[in-house]
């Protein structure tokens, strides 16, 4: 490919995959739901057989063909009509015009280069939140903040939408989140030596299929199957029945959504009580816990944190409570709580509460007991972490210090230069003129999306890479087709996981999409950064570089991997790791010779720090602390709590036009579970289209009704494409079930910024009459080209 008539350092960056370079061997891919071999007919993917060695392949797999193929694909660039008459408009409702790459790439070039000029690196926005693609070098995201940061700065993002509480509290809790993000007890670990698993929001089995960058090896369903063969007792407190295994050894305490800090509270008060408190423990290995045992007791605002207490909010009767207290003490008891218990209003009280309860436990850093997250989450957790090796693309440093909460990210648009808090720190959001989004899907992943699309119409510029017509593409200027993983090489890789595969490109681009670090790179040559984005190097170089640094830190490890070509030539390969230590065994043995990372260099019971920063939705000890919306806030207009959990049938947004996700739609919308309770009481039946609303939004959903939900919770997982009726109008109504027009865009505190996505209450009834529809997958309204493409604007030089 040439860019303005000039190769790129000769050396061919190909849109298209290596198909030049050698494919020795069966054709392998991996994406974030697992390995696989495709079949492909006529440069056609037919099928996704799974890969041998995986033990529980995800069914996701039958989706792809469908997807990669669907008739949403972004074929050719293409620009919203009246902003490229430079006539304003309005974004979502224009209709766009299919542009050549020159004119695409020249319109880009162009609005970086003024809106640079202008504005400064911080107008530009190029956080892009999102999973994107396994591939550790095509990893959209990353390739655009290389490009960048490469051009001189953006503003940027930091913490994510999955554990973002929690990713704040912890480190000021146990030095680090490492809880979270790294090492936790493995299966085998606790079939060996737990007794009681503690699970706060269960173990889905339907969400360990996932690791972002991929697994070779489904492990988490057989985990949780071995211990509970072991005989370790399972509690699921969950307000769904389901998301735990069907297994006598399994007790399910339903609770409401939004509760569990009163839950840990008085099993701590019934420790207390009992004389059960490990004192020892927290004598050595915590500090403040007088605070805390005060705050328990009562003393310190008049009410007794009793299990009598706790059922008035949890629901869970006190003798459950005490039951249970009494269960966690008799033997070795590992404490665990699924990611969306934070991503909630004061999220970070239930993590801080299930710390503390296993520290009066006392068995933090013994095998098999303590806490640690995520069981149930991803596939990873319970498996080995290797701290060394993984390929990955390393951007460039972003020389520009701004970096916004994910989660605030309307708030951003709208309040250009206010102040905000995060984590005890006053910031300012940028004035950003220009959003540039590759690899994520906003109008999937952030809340209260009516507000979001208000947001969205003021910066100047918005442009987004996608291989799919996505609701984000529809809402940006500028669209450029990106290829997915299997039109292309890469290698899948993740820390949490034992396994490496290669990605070998086995499909044909549709149209003329291109690789986003083919596009990044034209873009780079018109601003006159071409060395720095590509370092001299095609694709091939680059994954050929990005496996032999990995090679030479597994190696330095005592690691060896084969060299690239007969790795790739093999198509993956799996290191043998030793079983990894209890977490925090050193520092139980020695807090003082093995300090943690808080100020104390122990487990912070109470934390000054948390407290001096005078939050009064994130106090100094873990709290109660009464969300906005949940189920003591009910109300006749809005009664029930809307849960929006991760989709069975996808992951997120990704794969829901296809296969699995398509078939479980009810007459074309998102299935959405009601309690029978609730159902009665509505006249809803199973397949009904419902009307699920508040003040935020509407979304119209199909019927599941289910004996195992709490009445007064309703669950709608997230990831429908946003359809509104009419995307011209405000607040219209949508109708695909996209939970996110209802969610509230609030904090889960000022120390977070976190997403608080599960803290929300709607009305739900059933609908008579017909409703409209319209195809969520559908490319958008295409206008007639101008009568010629118009004259690339010459961009002004890069300073
Ligand atoms: N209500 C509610 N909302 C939530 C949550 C919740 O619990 N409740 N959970 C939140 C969480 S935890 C998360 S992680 C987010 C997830 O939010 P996202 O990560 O934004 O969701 P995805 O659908 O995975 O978006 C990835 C996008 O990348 C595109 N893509 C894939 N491959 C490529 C590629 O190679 N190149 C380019 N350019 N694009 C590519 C896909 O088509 C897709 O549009 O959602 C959050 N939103
Ligand atoms: N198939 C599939 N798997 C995925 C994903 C996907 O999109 N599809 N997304 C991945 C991503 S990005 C992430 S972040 C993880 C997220 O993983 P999680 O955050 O664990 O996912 P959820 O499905 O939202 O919720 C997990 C469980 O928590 C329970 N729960 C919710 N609120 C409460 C509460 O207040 N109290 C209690 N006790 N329980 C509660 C729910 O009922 C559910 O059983 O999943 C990952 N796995
Ligand atoms: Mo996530």
């Amino acid at each position: 490919m040439t860019v303005h008539g000039a190769p790129i350092h000769g050396a061919p960056i190909h849109g298209a995959p290596i198909h030049g370079a050698p494919i020795h061997g069966a054709p392998i891919h991996g994406a974030h739901w697992g390995t696989f071999r495709p079949r492909v007919e006529d440069g056609r993917l037919v099928a996704a057989v799974p890969f041998e060695h995986d033990r529980d392949p995800s069914p996701l797999l039958g989706s792809l063909p469908g997807a990669v193929h669907a008739a949403g694909r972004v074929t050719r660039p293409a620009a919203r009509a009246p902003w490229l008459r430079g006539t304003g408009g309005r974004r979502g409702a224009d209709p766009f015009v299919e542009v050549s790459w020159d004119t695409a790439l020249d319109l880009v070039a162009g609005a970086l280069a003024g809106t640079r000029e202008r504005h400064g690196p911080e107008a530009i926005f190029g956080g892009s939140y999102g999973w994107a693609s396994a591939g550790r070098l095509h990893h959209a995201r990353t390739q655009l903040h290389h490009f960048l940061a490469c051009l001189g700065g953006f503003s940027g993002q930091v913490s994510n939408y999955s554990y973002g509480a929690a990713d704040r509290i912890l480190p000021h809790v146990v030095g680090d989140a490492s809880a979270v993000t790294g090492q936790v007890a493995t299966w085998d670990d606790i079939a060996a030596e737990t007794d009681t698993f503690l699970l706060l929001g269960g173990a889905p089995a339907k969400n360990v299929q996932m690791e972002s960058g991929g697994t070779g090896d489904h492990l988490a369903r057989d985990g949780l199957a071995r211990v509970l063969a072991a005989g370790t007792r399972v509690v699921n407190v969950n307000p769904v029945r389901g998301d735990a295994p069907d297994h006598p050894g399994v007790q399910w305490v339903p609770i409401r959504p939004g509760s569990d800090t009163a839950l840990l509270l008085a099993l701590m008060r019934c420790l207390d009580a009992d004389g059960a408190v490990d004192e020892g423990f927290v004598a050595r290995a915590t500090v403040g816990d007088a605070r805390l045992r005060a705050y328990l007791r009562g003393h310190a605002d008049g009410v007794d944190k009793t299990a009598a207490w706790a059922e008035a909010i949890t629901g869970v009767p006190a003798e459950t409570i005490t039951d249970l207290a009494r269960r966690l003490r008799s033997g070795r008891t590992l404490i665990t709580a699924t990611w969306a218990l934070q991503r909630a209003e004061h999220g970070e009280q239930p993590y801080w509460g299930v710390i503390a309860l296993a520290a009066y436990l006392g068995q933090i850093g013994l095998r098999g007991g303590g806490f640690g997250f995520g069981y149930g989450c991803v596939g990873r957790t319970g498996g080995t972490y290797r701290p060394f090796g993984t390929p990955a693309f390393h951007p460039r440093p972003n020389p520009c210090p701004v970096r916004v909460p994910v989660a605030r990210l309307a708030d951003m648009l709208l309040q250009p230069g206010e102040p905000y808090d995060f984590d005890g720190a006053v910031h300012r959001y940028p004035d950003v003129r220009l959003v540039y989004w590759a690899g994520g899907n906003p109008f999937h992943h952030h809340q209260d999306l009516n507000r979001l699309a208000r947001a969205w119409q003021r910066p100047e510029t918005v442009v987004v890479h996608e291989p799919w017509w996505t609701p984000t593409a529809r809402m940006a200027d500028v669209v450029l087709p990106a290829t997915t993983t299997l039109e292309r090489d890469d290698i899948a890789a993740t820390s949490g996981d034992p396994w490496l595969v290669a990605m070998k490109g086995t499909v044909d681009p549709p149209g003329e999409a291109r690789n986003d670090r083919t596009i990044l790179a034209a873009l780079a040559e018109r601003l006159g950064v071409a060395d720095a984005y590509t370092g001299g190097r095609d694709d091939a170089a680059a994954l050929r570089a990005m496996y032999e640094e990995a090679r030479r830190s597994a190696a330095g490890r005592g690691h060896p991997l084969p060299a690239f070509d007969a790795f790739w030539a093999h198509g993956h390969h799996r290191y043998d790791l030793p079983a990894p230590p209890p977490p925090l065994a050193a520092f139980r043995r020695s807090p003082a010779d093995a300090p943690l990372g808080t100020p104390s260099g122990r487990i912070e019971l109470f934390s000054a720090t948390v407290d001096g920063f005078g939050y009064d939705d994130c106090p100094g000890h873990p709290t109660w602390l009464e969300p906005t919306e949940w189920a003591g806030t009910a109300t006749a207009r809005t009664p029930i709590h809307l849960l929006s959990p991760q989709p069975g049938t996808r992951l997120h947004s990704q794969l829901d036009m296809a296969g699995v996700s398509a078939a479980s739609k009810i007459a074309g919308r998102e299935p959405c579970v009601v309690s029978r309770r609730d159902a009665q009481e509505r006249g809803v039946a199973d397949g009904d289209v419902l009307r699920v609303w508040n003040a935020r939004g509407e979304t119209h959903v199909g019927a599941v009704v289910s004996d195992g939900v709490v009445p007064g919770v309703a669950l709608l997982a997230t990831g429908a494409w946003w359809t509104p009726l009419d995307p011209g109008a405000d607040d219209s109504p949508e109708l695909h079930g996209n939970p996110n027009v209802l969610t509230r865009d609030v904090p889960a505190s000022r120390l977070s910024q976190a997403t608080a996505a599960q803290s929300v209450l709607v009305a739900i009834e059933r609908v008579a009459a017909p409703v409209p529809y319209r195809d969520p997958h559908a490319p958008p309204a295409f206008a007639d080209p101008p009568p010629a493409d118009p004259p690339p604007a010459d961009p002004p030089p890069w300073p």
